[in-house]
């Protein structure tokens, strides 16, 4: 009965998504919430169902920490600042929306959290024009930012731990100090203290020539330190409690200061310098790679380690997770092990630019969750994430991309919570509480990241995306006068022999910016990882698997147990019907449709274009592809890389 009328209820019940995971209803209640004045208060004030509440400052507690306990029929929330307060008061908001019962019905608490890093910031490549680099869910939300939206977005991140955000691309235009930006950055940073959240700025280090009309921007010149200053100051005297600048510098094209001669630790100490006395931080990012290098995962370690311990105190190298570029699947990034008189952080990406956009359900938090069982949470400053944001109505383009967002900000937090933990607390959130539908997405969630890896790029297998988009398979993507790193067959060199980058000792030696335990055991291709083998060996295509079949059978069936997976997936939502709300039920149902597609593109367009190395038969035990290799290598999407694809391949 009960079921029935939850059933009745959340069908008929629209939703479009917009409220993302805080779906509260006002609360018209009675209850009186006393204290401290602020955000916090107004949120109870709005939302909570439940008793009494105090919110009372204290100190000794941990900076954004919180307290929660029941009192003499009272709940009381301490913290030592306001941002604690609040990140208490959605703590408790979050444990309404979970229960299945009252509100009234919570007693007895007795809760107690302090946040792993105190930086937990969202990284936006949003252009000036309104674009996003590799953004899938519509335009900047802060081309013209709506006081609306900028409130929801503010509240969501606060509902998460969430305490920075970054304007802009950190392909930056040097515009993006010119004095219109930094009114307008000020304008965000405005509305969005209240939520705890403070702005920071992608840099073009180019600017003082762009921008000041200087003739050098090297960071070792007196006019060019004089100018960042100023400009500084300019930024601090609009929004004081401004965080600082991320930089990406000498990579992909961007200005730097090797183009003067200078080190990254010369071009991130002179900005270092400049925001010090306002407690401004540099985030300076490791990822670099040059067309000229024998083997780009080798690049990062190369350039920043023999910088290690020359950085000023208010840097942090920001380290994307693996040491090539977001991968389904990579190791670590190793200069995460290998720098230990730096502080680093951790980038990752939160928007799907290489994991099917915003058209394939892949749970990311099971990715980072592998990071951090080879990176020590307490080794690292900060994380960062690229954020999957944009004006579409859902804001994430997926429904279930909502829950990246969520599962960073969760994170970010407390990197000890498990991947399961936040999805059952995502789903309980943004769906309902009912457990049939939660039991069985559950599932879908946490196998989704490994089901896209099978259908994508098993066995280690990376970058073999198209050449002018990043969602489908081009392995054999290779035309003239394009630099062999941007191309899909330096990093698979499919051959007559086997697949596979031969990162060994005897190959680019990558293996040795490892620990020596990992180095040993990523070296050997009988000990390496199954799931890296390709990552770190040259497999010939009848090396012996763990499952007793050959590399090439077990590729095979790898792609298909992908693709399986992708269906599977759809199988399960589409009996989640009676249990949706029609817009959700049917948006969500048209991706996994796509994504069911897609992953039958990947594995037939993949296995079809190795076969032609292998030589050997596909499997019998196995469906056989279903489409024909030419018309796919003749397929086009025809999208930028500020576009969603409305669908994959759909020849
Ligand atoms: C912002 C990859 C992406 C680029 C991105 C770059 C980066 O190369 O494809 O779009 O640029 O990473 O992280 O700087």
């Amino acid at each position: 009965m009960l079921v029935l009328l939850l059933t009745g209820w959340s069908a008929a019940y629209g939703e479009d998504g917009s409220r993302l995971w805080l779906r509260l209803e006002a609360a018209h209640n009675t209850a009186t919430i006393t204290g401290v004045k602020g955000t916090a208060m107004t949120e109870l004030q709005t939302y909570w169902q439940g008793g009494p509440v105090v919110l009372k400052r204290q100190k000794g507690i941990a900076r954004d920490g919180y307290t929660i306990k029941s009192q003499g029929g009272k709940i009381v929330i301490a913290a030592a600042n306001d941002a604690g307060l609040l990140y208490g008061a959605y703590h408790l908001l979050r444990l309404q929306q979970c229960t299945t019962q009252n509100a009234q019905s919570i007693k007895d608490l007795d809760i107690k959290e302090q946040p792993a890093y105190d930086l937990r910031i969202l990284n936006h490549w949003d252009n000036p024009n309104g674009t996003v680099e590799r953004g899938f869910a519509g335009r900047s939300i802060f081309l013209n930012p709506d006081p609306e939206r900028m409130k929801m977005y503010g509240r969501a991140n606060a509902s998460i731990g969430i305490n920075g955000t970054v304007l802009n691309n950190v392909n930056a235009k040097p515009e993006a100090l010119s004095s219109e930006s930094l009114q307008k950055a000020k304008s965000i940073a405005d509305q969005l203290r209240p939520y705890g959240i403070r702005v920071y700025l992608s840099i073009n280090f180019a600017s003082p020539i762009k921008v000041g009309g200087l003739k050098t921007a090297d960071p070792l010149n007196p006019d060019v330190i004089h100018w960042w200053k100023d400009k500084v100051n300019e930024i601090y005297k609009l929004i004081p409690d401004f965080g600082g600048f991320l930089v990406k510098a000498n990579s992909e094209g961007e200005p730097g200061p090797q183009d003067f001669g200078r080190t990254h630790a010369d071009g991130a100490n002179m900005l270092a310098k400049a925001l010090q006395p306002h407690k401004g931080i540099v985030m300076w990012r490791a990822f670099v790679y040059a067309p000229q290098s024998p083997d780009r995962a080798n690049q990062a370690y190369l350039e920043f380690m023999p910088l290690d311990g020359q950085f000023a105190d208010n840097v942090i190298i920001q380290i994307k997770n693996g040491p090539v570029d977001f991968q389904p699947r990579e190791p670590y990034s190793p200069l995460f092990t290998a720098m230990q008189k730096t502080p680093m952080m951790v980038e990752f990406q939160i928007t799907q630019e290489y994991l099917g956009a915003a058209n394939h359900l892949v749970y990311l938090a099971p990715m980072w969750k592998e990071f951090f069982s080879f990176v020590k949470p307490a080794s690292l400053r900060a994380m960062a994430g690229v954020a999957n944001i944009g004006d579409d109505t859902n804001w994430c383009g997926h429904h279930f991309a909502q829950a990246n967002w969520y599962a960073f900000g969760r994170l970010a937090w407390n990197p000890e919570l498990t991947s399961k933990e936040i999805a059952e607390e995502w789903l309980k959130l943004t769906f309902s509480t009912l457990d049939t539908l939660n039991s069985q997405l559950l599932s879908v969630m946490l196998d989704s990241r490994e089901a896209c890896v099978s259908y994508m790029m098993p066995l280690g297998i990376h970058h073999i995306f198209a050449g002018s988009h990043h969602y489908g398979p081009e392995p054999w993507y290779n035309p003239r006068g394009v630099r062999a790193d941007w191309t899909p067959p330096y990093y698979h060199r499919a051959d007559s022999v086997g697949l596979g980058f031969d990162r060994t000792m005897q190959g680019s030696g990558n293996v040795r910016q490892y620990p020596d335990e990992l180095c040993r055991l990523y070296n050997d291709i009988n000990t390496c990882p199954e799931n890296l083998l390709a990552w770190f060996h040259h497999v010939p295509w009848d090396h012996r698997m763990k499952s007793g079949r050959t590399f090439w059978d077990e590729l095979c069936h790898k792609y298909d147990d992908g693709v399986h997976e992708a269906r599977h997936f759809l199988a399960v939502w589409d009996a989640m019907q009676p249990y949706v709300d029609s817009q959700r039920f049917d948006e969500v149902q048209h991706k996994l449709r796509i994504q069911a597609r897609d992953a039958e593109w990947w594995r037939d367009a993949c296995l079809l274009y190795f076969q032609t190395f292998s030589h050997r038969p596909i499997p019998q035990d196995m469906e056989h592809p279903v489409h024909n290799l030419n018309e796919m290598m003749q397929f086009r999407i025809p999208i930028t890389m500020y576009e969603n694809p409305e669908y994959g391949y759909n020849k």
